[in-house]
């Protein structure tokens, strides 16, 4: 079967091999370095929250990769827009995790049956780890009520969390190994817990939109263009960053903050 039928029939596709073990391991220096210097930075949570990719140059190279192109491009077409990446890191033995929830029913951000999200492994991720979980075909049912919890060991936000218990037959665990992604649908419910292994989980969330895809009416966001053209495009278009943290980088993730502020008016 195709990646494609596979994708709409589960909502997810496991494991892809998405960049080679070399280029893993390039940007899991990469992101080791980067937790090494500014872990104890205020900005930390901020930087790795969300927007990394106009942060972080090597994000915005990692999402930018050929061959992980090609399948963004077979799920979703040619006209390709980054609209998100993020580092959700998990230190050994760290309380971290993310509840079960679905993207869509929080991002405002339409049409999000164009947007795709892939988790690139770069490290080895397994349940000891915090690897996530998927429940196959869940896409399919719908939007699903959301609790808010603000429960602090939460790595969303708001603590988003469904109220209902998933369906533990349909549960697939996302064991990967390094440059391998997991891909998901933004109506997946899918969860993570906390890492109780001696190992850190290194990986990088990338949020994939169509050039049909913008902000709801009411928000504004940004977006930067990978592939294809973006005219007429709802979100303000940005430049990958030249060097990690240089001024112009600084100055865009201000920016997408400052446009991202009607979506976190409850949170800031
Ligand atoms: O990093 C995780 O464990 C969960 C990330 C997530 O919720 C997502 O990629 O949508």
């Amino acid at each position: 079967m195709s990646l494609k039928l596979n994708y709409h029939n589960d909502g997810l596709i496991k494991a892809v091999d998405a960049i080679s073990p070399d280029r893993a391991a390039y940007y899991s220096r990469k992101c080791e370095n980067f937790i090494d210097q500014y872990s104890s930075h205020p900005n930390y949570i901020d930087w790795t929250y969300g927007k990394t990719e106009l942060l972080l140059q090597w994000v915005a190279q990692l999402a930018a990769e050929e061959t992980l192109l090609n399948i963004v491009q077979e799920l979703i077409g040619p006209n390709i827009l980054l609209w998100n990446a993020f580092l959700p890191v998990k230190p050994p033995h760290s309380t971290g995790k993310f509840d079960w929830h679905q993207d869509a029913t929080y991002w405002p951000v339409s049409p999000a049956n164009e947007i795709v999200s892939f988790w690139v492994a770069l490290s080895s991720v397994n349940q000891s780890n915090g690897g996530m979980q998927m429940v196959k075909g869940s896409h399919a049912e719908g939007p699903v009520a959301h609790e808010t919890t603000f429960d602090k060991t939460s790595m969303l936000r708001r603590g988003q969390k469904v109220s209902v218990p998933a369906d533990d037959a349909r549960i697939v665990n996302i064991d990967l190994t390094p440059g391998q992604a997991s891909i998901h649908h933004t109506l997946m419910l899918h969860r993570s817990r906390s890492n109780s292994s001696d190992n850190w989980r290194l990986g990088v969330g990338l949020n994939y939109a169509s050039c049909n895809v913008g902000p709801k009416p009411g928000f504004q966001d940004s977006a930067i263009l990978l592939r294809g053209h973006a005219d007429n495009s709802r979100f303000e278009l940005m430049e990958s960053p030249k060097t990690d943290l240089d001024n112009n980088a600084l100055a865009n993730f201000a920016r997408s903050q400052q446009l991202q502020s009607t979506r976190y008016a409850d949170v800031k």
